[in-house]
């Protein structure tokens, strides 16, 4: 499963010219000519070779077609989550960035619970509504994936297919009160520009939504900026949903059309299985029929280490600072904790208040270790409503979605 897209890739370049290969590292091969028929440039035997564009060279790159990249923790220390570290989930192939101009991009309301159709430019969209600033976290559904056993299908994303930016657009809900919304109106969904990976032009690679009452939401934006710079082509250029707290595949990229449905919207990807967990715990490996399956609304409560690297290495008798983040979908986390010793006994970490509502949060502390020897740092987050974490894999579910388990990290005590 993981690398095919990458085998693939190596196949077609064997077969394909220099160029190619250059393009693929995204520099000239100085030498190329002397480079035996046999041979491929060495730096494509990484996951690290692909030049993601706009994207740290440090990002696990799970499969190439579609492009699907997330960060190692230590990457996403700081607060506000950078573009280029910025995780990438794609169903489909994006458009030709040559092809996309935001000066022609348009948007259209439309379905069967809008009042009217409109469309509007990018530039209208900017100059007609009022701009908002959000700070919003998006998790992919199958962040945690890979710990699954029995193992779920699909991308084995391990603790970094989450971020948290400062994104800029409009509020949803004023565009929608635009176009007007009748009152049987219950879902909303998306289409964007990208394509199936079968090629076929009426096939979307996914189309899916929210509830109107998440859609009317003060913090849901359409989104043409990411940081205060324009969205980064892979994330969706130059125009996009983003529903903090909820799956991120609500969160359509490339976008050029909402639909305003009067039924939960039947775009590509939202039946069962996808994108759904089971309405009531199962054992796992259960073979779950469709229509015991339920769409994931908000995400569960969840937290990542993010300082120091697993593998950290002091000297005893140093104090060491740990920190990271902490976030619980629809609703805030209330605290944080942090174990040394597998779950026995638990400390509270510092933690601060979201910068705005649905923005992850910061926790941090420093930490003793009583001697030398393997430590293990186990962090838990608490939500508002006093949930918390689980210390070991939550549901199992066939899909593999939703897996919030404490983030764990090694420290060495010499
Ligand atoms: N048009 C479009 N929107 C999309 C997707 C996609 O493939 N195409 N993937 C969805 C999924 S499953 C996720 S997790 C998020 C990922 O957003 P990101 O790539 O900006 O991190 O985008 C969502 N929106
Ligand atoms: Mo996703």
């Amino acid at each position: 499963m993981k690398n095919k897209g990458i085998s693939n890739r190596r196949e077609f370049l064997k077969n394909g010219s220099l160029t190619a290969l250059s393009l693929a590292i995204g520099m000239d091969i100085v030498f190329a000519k002397n480079l035996p028929n046999h041979l491929l440039p060495i730096i494509l035997e990484t996951d690290k070779a692909f030049n993601l564009p706009d994207k740290h060279p440090e990002m696990t790159v799970l499969n190439d077609r579609p492009i699907n990249a997330e960060a190692p923790a230590h990457l996403l220390n700081e607060a506000i989550t950078s573009g280029d570290r910025f995780f990438v989930r794609n169903n489909g192939i994006p458009p030709e960035k040559s092809s996309i101009d935001p000066n022609t991009w348009t948007i259209t309301i439309e379905g069967e619970s809008a009042v009217n159709s409109k469309t509007y430019t990018l530039n209208e969209l900017k100059g007609k509504f009022k701009n908002y600033t959000y700070q919003l976290t998006l998790e992919c559904g199958g962040n945690g994936r890979k710990e699954f056993n029995p193992p779920a299908k699909g991308n084995q994303w391990s603790i970094g297919a989450v971020g948290c930016a400062a994104w800029t657009g409009v509020r949803l809900k004023d565009v929608l009160a635009d176009v007007g919304v009748k009152s049987n109106a219950v879902y909303i969904g998306y289409y964007g520009k990208d394509t199936h990976l079968s090629g076929d032009p009426k096939k979307n690679p996914i189309s899916r939504g929210v509830p109107i009452n998440k859609a009317m939401e003060d913090e849901s934006l359409i989104a043409w900026s990411m940081n205060g710079e324009p969205l980064p082509y892979l994330n969706g250029y130059p125009l996009r949903l983003v529903f903090g707290g909820y799956p991120a595949s609500c969160s359509g990229k490339w976008l050029h059309k909402i639909v305003i449905r009067n039924k939960i919207h039947d775009g590509a990807k939202m039946a069962a299985p996808s994108y759904r967990v089971p309405c009531k715990p199962v054992p796992p490996g259960t073979k779950v029929p469709n229509e015991e399956m339920c769409i994931i609304e908000s995400m569960p409560v969840k937290s990542l280490i993010t300082s120091p690297k697993t593998g950290a290495t002091i000297q005893v008798g140093q104090t060491l600072p740990v920190s990271g983040h902490a976030w619980a979908g629809d609703l805030a986390v209330k605290a944080m904790h942090y174990s040394i010793d597998f779950g026995a006994t638990w400390q509270t970490c510092e933690l601060t208040a979201p910068a705005n509502r649905l923005a992850w949060q910061q926790f941090s502390s420093n930490i003793k270790f009583p001697k030398k020897g393997y430590y293990e740092i186990w962090a838990k987050a608490t939500d508002s409503e006093g949930k918390a974490q689980p210390m070991v894999l939550p549901g199992w579910n066939p899909k593999g979605y939703l897996n919030n388990a404490c983030h764990r990290i090694a420290v060495k005590i010499v």
